[in-house]
C-alpha cells in the first residue's frame, strides 16, 4: 500500500523554464516551483531559454543540468518533505536531443551527493548545445529521409509525420554527416524527456513511445524503431544501441539515483516513471471527452486531440497516445506563439497585456479587411518565414491603422489553427464542441474570447492552472507507481476524482462571430498560400 501521505512529482523541462508540480494522493495540488533559464541562469546567455540564429536553435545542455539542482535546492531550503515523494515523472520540450559521451553512464551511476550535477557532468556530453524544437536547419536531411522510404507520404505512414526539420532523427543525421568523429564518441542519444529521467535514474532512461513519435524514426503502429530510417539517420552507426529500446509511456524505469536520495532527502524507494513530451503530458493531465480538442498557448502554440484510428498525412503529426496504449494523438504545432504575441504587445500595445487586450477588444472582426502573417522565426505551420500584411487584398508594409496589429495577429494564429485542424481530422460540425485552453497565454481572457469566436466552441480552462504538462507527469507518476503496487484502475479511472471539477468554463461558443469567421476563412487560406510562396525558405 502507498501511504496516504504520499506525494507525486511532475517535472517539465520546457523551452523557457524547468517547472515542478507536486500533488498528493487525492490529486490535490501540493506544491509548485520553477526555474526560469534566462532569469535564474543568466550566465548561459539564453533568450527565451534558447540560442537562436537564422535557422539553428539550441540550448546549453549543462544549463538544463544545473537547473535540476537549482530547483531541488530551492525546495530543500524551504523545508520541502522530499521523503514523502513516492514517484517522479514528467516531460520535456519535444524533439530536442542530448548527446552523451562514451563512458557517461558510468559517471551518471556514481555521482557524489556533495558535488553538483553540473560539476560532475561537465564533460559528459559530446555536443554542448543541444538542438531544440525551434531548429529549422535540416532541410537536406529531411529530403534524404523521405527519399529513403519513397516520399513524404510514405514516411508519414510509418512514423506519423512527414520529415520535419526539428524532428530528432534529422538532427541526429545532421551530426552524423557533419561531425562524424563527434557522433562516433556519442554513446547514447536522449530526448530532452529521457535525458531528465536519466539524471534522476543515474543511468540511461528509455525513450517512451509518445515522445519517440517526434523523431521520424519510430514505426508508430509497431511501436519499434524502423530499421531503414535508423540506417539512413545514423549513416551506418548502430542506432539501436545509441537510442536504446522504446517503452510505453507509463512504464516504471526504476528507483531514484542515490545522488538525489543523499543530497536532498528523497526516500530510497522513490520510483522514476518514463518521461514523455510536453504535449503528450499535457494530454495526460486532462480527462477528456470525445470531441474535445486542446489548444495549448505556450512558447509554441499547439492544437491536439486524441484519436483511435491514425490517418497520418503530410499535414501535422500523429503520435502514440501517452496513456492509452491502443490510441493516438493528432497534433499541429506553431513556432511563432507566445514570443510573437509578446513582440506585438511591446511594439503596438505599450508592453502590457491590458493594452494588448484593449486593442483586441476595440478592433472589429476581420480588422477592417486586414490580415497579417507574423512568422518572425521560420514557421512550421505553414512552412514560411517573414512578416506579411495585407489590406483590402493588397500587400502593405504596415497597416494604415497600426493599432489593429494585436487582433490581426491573434486572428491569423487562430484561423490558421482552425484551417489546419480540419485537415488533420477535427470535425467542426460536431455538436457540443469544447476547446480546452492551456499554457501561459490561456490565462488571457481576450485570447480565450477570440478562440470561442473563431472556433464557435465553448472554451474551458483547467481549474488547476496553466502548467498542465508538469501536472500530467505527476498524475502519471501516481498512476504508474500505484499500478506497480497492484492497483488495477485504468488511467482514466485514476483521474475520476478530478473529472467534475477540472475545467472552468471561460466562455460559450460565439455562433454569430463563428459564422463571420467562416466567411473569412477562405480569404485567410488564399493569403496563406500566397505567403508560402513569398516566404519560402
Ligand atoms: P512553455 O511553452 O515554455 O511551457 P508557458 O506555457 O509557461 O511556456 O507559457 C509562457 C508564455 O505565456 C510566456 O512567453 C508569455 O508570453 C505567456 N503569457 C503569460 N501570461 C500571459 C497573458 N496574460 N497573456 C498572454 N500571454 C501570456
Ligand atoms: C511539438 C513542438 C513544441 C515543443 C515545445 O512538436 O515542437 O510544441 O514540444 O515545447
Amino acid at each position: 500500500m502507498v501511504s496516504t501521505s504520499a506525494l507525486y512529482c511532475g517535472l517539465d523541462l520546457s523551452t523557457q523554464q524547468l517547472k515542478l508540480t507536486v500533488i498528493d494522493d487525492t490529486l490535490k495540488l501540493f506544491a509548485e516551483e520553477a526555474v526560469n533559464f534566462d532569469r535564474d541562469l543568466p550566465e548561459y546567455g539564453t533568450v527565451g531559454g534558447a540560442k537562436l540564429s537564422d535557422l539553428e536553435s539550441t540550448a546549453p545542455t549543462l544549463m538544463w543540468v544545473e537547473a535540476v539542482d537549482l530547483l531541488f535546492g530551492r525546495l530543500k531550503k524551504s523545508g520541502f518533505p522530499f521523503q514523502r515523494i513516492a514517484a517522479i515523472s514528467g516531460c520535456g520540450q519535444q524533439h530536442g536531443s542530448v548527446f552523451w559521451r562514451e563512458g557517461a553512464e558510468i559517471v551518471l551511476g556514481s555521482l557524489k551527493p556533495t558535488k553538483s550535477l553540473r560539476d560532475q557532468l561537465d564533460s559528459a556530453f559530446t555536443v554542448e548545445q543541444s538542438p531544440i524544437w525551434q531548429d529549422s536547419s535540416t532541410k537536406k536531411q529531411c529530403q534524404e529521409l523521405e527519399r529513403a522510404v519513397g516520399g513524404a507520404e510514405k514516411l508519414a505512414g510509418i512514423t506519423g509525420s512527414s520529415a520535419y526539420e526539428r524532428f530528432t532523427g534529422n538532427q541526429i543525421m545532421k551530426l552524423a554527416q557533419n561531425k562524424p568523429a563527434v557522433f562516433a564518441q556519442t554513446e547514447r542519444v536522449s530526448l530532452v524527456s529521457s535525458f531528465v529521467a536519466s539524471l534522476l535514474l543515474g543511468k540511461y532512461a528509455l525513450i517512451d513511445v509518445s515522445d519517440g513519435s517526434g523523431m521520424n524514426l519510430l514505426d508508430i503502429i509497431k511501436k519499434d524503431w524502423d530499421d531503414t530510417l535508423l540506417r539512413v539517420c545514423g549513416c551506418g552507426a548502430d542506432m539501436r544501441t545509441k537510442l536504446g529500446p522504446v517503452v510505453e509511456t507509463n512504464t516504471s524505469l526504476g528507483s531514484l539515483s542515490s545522488y538525489f536520495v543523499d543530497r536532498y532527502g528523497f526516500s530510497k524507494g522513490c520510483r522514476v516513471v518514463a518521461f514523455t513530451g510536453d504535449n503528450p503530458d499535457s494530454l495526460a493531465s486532462l480527462n477528456l471527452s470525445i470531441g474535445d480538442i486542446v489548444v495549448s498557448l505556450g512558447t509554441s502554440d499547439t492544437l491536439f486531440f486524441p484519436l483511435k484510428n491514425p490517418v497520418p498525412s503530410t499535414e501535422g503529426h500523429v503520435l502514440c497516445h501517452p496513456t492509452q496504449e491502443d490510441s493516438y494523438m493528432a497534433m499541429i504545432v506553431y513556432k511563432n506563439g507566445s514570443l510573437v504575441r509578446e513582440q506585438i504587445r511591446d511594439r503596438y500595445a505599450e508592453g502590457t497585456w491590458e493594452a494588448f487586450n484593449t486593442a483586441v477588444e476595440t478592433t472589429d472582426p476581420g480588422c477592417g479587411d486586414r490580415m497579417g502573417f507574423f512568422f518572425m522565426t521560420p514557421e512550421i505551420t505553414p512552412r514560411a518565414k517573414g512578416v506579411f500584411k495585407f489590406e483590402n487584398g493588397d500587400s502593405v508594409e504596415e497597416f494604415s491603422k497600426p493599432s489593429v496589429n494585436p487582433r490581426a495577429l491573434l486572428e491569423s494564429q487562430l484561423m490558421s489553427m482552425r484551417s489546419h485542424a480540419k485537415r488533420i481530422g477535427y470535425n467542426e460540425e460536431q455538436a457540443n464542441r469544447r476547446i480546452i485552453i492551456t499554457g501561459g497565454a490561456s490565462q488571457n481572457n481576450a485570447i480565450a474570447a477570440l478562440v470561442s469566436q473563431i472556433f464557435g466552441a465553448t472554451v474551458v480552462r483547467s481549474s488547476l492552472g496553466s502548467g498542465s504538462a508538469a501536472l500530467g507527469g505527476a498524475y502519471r507518476a501516481r498512476f504508474t507507481s500505484r499500478r506497480e503496487l497492484g492497483h488495477t484502475d485504468s488511467y482514466q479511472e485514476s483521474l475520476r476524482t478530478i473529472a467534475a471539477t477540472q475545467f472552468i468554463e471561460v466562455t460559450k461558443g460565439d455562433l454569430p462571430m463563428f459564422k463571420q469567421y467562416t466567411t473569412l476563412l477562405p480569404i485567410y487560406e488564399k493569403l496563406e498560400a500566397r505567403v508560402c510562396e513569398l516566404g519560402h525558405f
